[in-house]
């Protein structure tokens, strides 16, 4: 929509051809206060002005009009107001036209360039130059020069506000001062002779820490004269300057803050180095500068140090120091006849001669000689070298005694010298077997072990510088490692000659030994004793006597004693004792049963055998039955004893112990007995049980039992009882009557047994025979008795094999 503003005028409209006055184009700066006019002269009539705007916006602004002319007013110029306005003059009936384009800038500030004043030296730094508010930008060129030379060019672009330009760069020190200028242009028509440029020229500052610092001024000067140091440097921002003078103690003092430094009547302690330190804010440098002051050596001194009286063997220094610049030192000694001998030259204000290990003879003066081109100074010392009061302490001194195999060791201690040397030796020249071992103040000297051949006399010799001293001991030795051996000779049997023998091995020396035999607490008599001798000796004495009952149980002693002075009484006396006892044959023998010899079979009996002989020797427990001897026990000693748990009829015997020692042997018995009841019993009818009338037959009884069991036989229905001694009966001449059941009762104290068999008699046509117990003896079996027989019977099994044998009770024999 077109905006169209309606003026009316009051004047008449005059119908003519005019024209209406517009500028074509018009260029407002921003902020201005800027009118616009349109005019249209010579109408004579009434004239009327219409704005309107060709683009789609209001015009934001004043409008005045006057007679012959419209004013837009634009109060302030702002974006808004580019635009293109129409103005419409109406004179009468006729319209005029014309039209305007109103452009619109701003460019109201110089560019502005910045990071030009604090560049630092070396590094990259930025440089900028920002233009601003510019309007239209794109119209905007920008460059930035430095002299003549463009280093950064740039243009707007539309829609900006202005243009800001980076330039990165690494100043020189020759950048410094240099101009720097930043052209903008605004490239429109119409605006203040085609285009505006703005520029600003700003200057390069760089900034760098202290450098290039050197001083200059003179660097050797007269005494008393004056001298001026300048200090240069190079450096932004502005340099600060300290002097100081470093003293050659160390000291450091401040001298001025100016570059120049003046200092006046010099003296020799203004001598040395100078140091001039520049700084800024970004650091600092420093120059040193050595002033020599040209001047005779001075103030020369000589010490010794730690001190100048001292002892042999320490060490000093010769502390030497002037205070001439230049100065060369010399450390003379003087000698006795005023020669001068040099000992150390050196460059420099200071020198130190060192004597390591000082002599007696490095007693003298000593001259520390200054000089320099401009003259020379001495200074004196007299150092006085003194002995060593050495003193040596020997550990054992005088005599040591020592024992042989055992460790020894002498130890020599030396006093007042600090460095001491030590040396061993014999007095006999003869070599040392000992190891020495020395460690500042203590030498020592060991045997490990101690051998014969070290006996002698040893020299600890101490050396400190020139003095010597020696200390000697003697060392003896003895040997007696072990008690002596007591032996007796032969047996000692009452009567006989004894002899004890005593000795003593591997004893050193066998002249000092002394070997006393003692009964009891009684001395009896000593031995001659035995010559020197430079080696080991076994010693040996002899006592002999007829030994007496008297003698038995009485305490013999050989006591060997070394008689020399130093040997501890713990090694000196060694004896032997021994007991003589009366040697004997076995005597006394004794054998115990127990509980009793005689004894029921199953009962346990313990049997021993005790004996007395001297030396005891050998005992032997055996049983003896029908001459057969049965070992049971056999053992050394005094004693012995078997322990029957369970006594059989076979234990029964006589049971022997017999003691036996190299003198003889003695023997003791005792019969034990063993009884059993009568069991096992066994009949025999021979020659059968079945038999012809008038036959004979013998019946055969055999029974285990101790003591013989009485044996009777009767028949069972009838009859009287027949004994048998022996266990054996015969029947005569039987007849059919005496066929039946028979008994026979073996009985003994313990008890009986009986056994029932059956005699079958055949009848015969022969009759009348009388009753068999006419006929019934008892009878011999074998001729022998058979109630001893049943015992060997017994025995006999227990040693062979495990059957009776009744083959005796044999009929033929019957
Ligand atoms: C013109 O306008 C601008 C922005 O609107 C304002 O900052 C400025 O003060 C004005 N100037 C005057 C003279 O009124
Ligand atoms: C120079 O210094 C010396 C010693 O420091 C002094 O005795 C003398 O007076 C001084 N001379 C002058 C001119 O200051
Ligand atoms: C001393 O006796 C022992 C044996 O008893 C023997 O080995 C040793 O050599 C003897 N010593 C001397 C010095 O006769
Ligand atoms: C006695 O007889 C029994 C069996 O009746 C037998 O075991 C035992 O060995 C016999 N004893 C002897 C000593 O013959
Ligand atoms: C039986 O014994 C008697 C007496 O010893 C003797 O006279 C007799 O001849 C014997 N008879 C026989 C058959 O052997
Ligand atoms: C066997 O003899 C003994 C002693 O004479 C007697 O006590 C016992 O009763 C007899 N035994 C028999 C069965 O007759
Ligand atoms: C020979 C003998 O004595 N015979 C006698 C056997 O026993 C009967 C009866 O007991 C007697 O009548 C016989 O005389």
């Amino acid at each position: 929509m077109d905006f169209t503003l309606l003026v009316f005028s009051l004047l008449p409209v005059v119908a003519a051809s005019h024209k209406v006055d517009l500028p074509r184009e018009v260029v407002f700066k921003m902020g201005d206060r800027r009118e616009l006019t349109c005019s249209m002269r010579s109408c004579p009539g009434e004239l009327t002005f219409v704005w309107s705007s060709l683009e789609d916006k209001p015009l934001f602004v004043d409008v005045e009009n006057k007679p012959t002319e419209s004013v837009l007013i634009f109060e302030n110029v702002t974006r808004n107001h580019e635009n293109t306005v129409v103005c419409t003059a109406t004179c009468g009936m006729e319209t005029k036209q014309a039209k305007t384009a109103i452009k619109v800038y701003s460019f109201p500030r110089n560019p502005v360039i910045s990071g030009n004043d604090a560049l630092i030296l070396g590094e990259e730094n930025i440089l900028t130059c920002e233009v601003s508010h510019v309007y239209p930008s794109e119209y905007l060129e920008v460059e930035l020069l430095q002299g003549d030379t463009v280093l950064q060019t740039k243009e707007g672009e539309l829609g900006g506000d202005g243009l800001l330009i980076t330039h990165k760069f690494r100043p020189s020190s020759e950048d410094d001062g240099n101009g720097v200028t930043c052209r903008a242009s605004l490239n429109m028509n119409h605006i203040e002779s085609d285009g505006m440029t703005r520029e600003t020229t700003g200057l390069l500052s760089v900034l760098s820490a202290p450098h290039n610092v050197r001083v200059s001024g003179f660097a050797a000067v007269s005494l008393g004269s004056g001298f001026t140091l300048t200090c240069e440097a190079a450096g932004s921002p502005e340099l600060a300057f300290t002097w100081t003078a470093l003293k050659p103690d160390g000291q450091r003092v401040e001298m001025g803050k100016h570059r120049e430094l003046f200092v006046q009547n010099v003296s020799l302690t203004d001598a040395g180095v100078y140091r001039c330190e520049v700084s800024n804010r970004l650091g600092s440098q420093t120059a040193d500068v050595s002033v020599v002051v040209k001047a005779p050596p001075m103030d020369t001194i000589i010490e010794a140090r730690p001190q100048t009286v001292l002892n042999e063997g320490e060490s000093i220094s010769i502390y030497c120091k002037s205070n001439g610049v230049p100065v060369e030192l010399k450390v003379l000694r003087l000698t006795v006849d005023g020669r001068e001998t040099e000992l150390k030259t050196s460059v420099g204000a200071e020198t130190t001669f060192t004597l390591d290990s000082v002599k007696l003879s490095d007693s003298g003066l000593y001259v520390c000689e200054a000089f320099n081109e401009y003259g020379r100074q001495r200074a004196t010392l007299k150092l006085t070298v003194e002995n060593h009061l050495l003193e040596v302490a020997l550990q054992p001194y005088g005599v040591t005694v020592a024992e042989r195999g055992s460790s020894h060791a002498l130890s020599c201690q030396a006093s007042g010298c600090p460095q001491p040397t030590f040396s061993w030796r014999r007095f006999e020249n003869l070599p040392t077997r000992g190891l020495t071992k020395t460690s500042g103040f203590l030498s020592q000297l060991f045997f490990d072990p101690v051998e014969l051949e070290d006996e002698g006399t040893y020299i600890c010799e101490v050396t400190c510088g020139s003095v010597a001293v020696s200390k000697h001991t003697k060392m003896k030795l003895f040997s007696f490692p072990s008690s002596p051996v007591l032996e007796s000779s032969g047996p000692s049997l009452e009567g006989e000659k004894v002899r004890l023998i005593c000795s003593v091995r591997d004893v050193f020396p066998a002249d000092l030994f002394n070997i006393i035999w003692m009964d009891g607490e009684e001395e009896l008599f000593s031995p001659e004793r035995a010559d020197f001798s430079s080696r080991l000796q076994n010693l040996t004495s002899g006592l002999s006597f007829a030994l007496k009952a008297k003698h038995n149980d009485r305490l013999f002693s050989c006591k060997v004693l070394l008689e020399m002075d130093g040997v501890p009484a713990a090694h000196a006396i060694k004896t032997s004792s021994t007991a003589l006892s009366l040697h004997y044959p076995p005597r006394g023998t004794r054998i115990t049963v127990s509980p009793q010899v005689d004894l029921k079979e199953g009962e346990s009996v313990s049997i021993s055998c005790l004996s007395d002989s001297v030396p005891v020797g050998r005992v032997v427990l055996r049983r003896v039955v029908d001459a057969i001897e049965t070992e049971l026990k056999a053992n050394e000693g005094a004693e012995t004893s078997v322990i029957l748990p369970s006594v059989e009829l076979g234990d029964s015997g006589l049971y022997v112990c017999e003691a036996f020692n190299q003198y003889g042997s003695h023997q003791e018995s005792v019969q034990v007995i063993v009884k059993a009841p009568p069991r096992n019993t066994t009949v025999e009818v021979l020659p059968s049980s079945e038999v012809q009338e008038g036959q004979n037959v013998t019946i055969c009884c055999n029974s285990v039992s101790f003591p013989p069991p009485a044996v009777v036989l009767r028949k069972l229905d009838s009859g009287p009882v027949i004994h048998s001694p022996d266990g054996v009966f015969q029947l005569i001449n039987l007849t059919p009557n005496d066929t039946g059941l028979y008994q026979v009762n073996v009985t003994n104290d313990l008890g009986y047994e009986t056994e029932i068999f059956l005699i079958n008699v055949k009848e015969k046509r022969f009759e009348s025979t009388p009753s068999w117990n006419h006929f019934v003896t008892p009878a011999v079996c074998l001729g022998s008795a058979l109630a001893l027989l049943c015992i060997i019977v017994y025995l006999w099994r227990e040693s062979k094999k495990g059957s009776y044998d009744i083959t005796k009770c044999n009929p033929d024999t019957v």
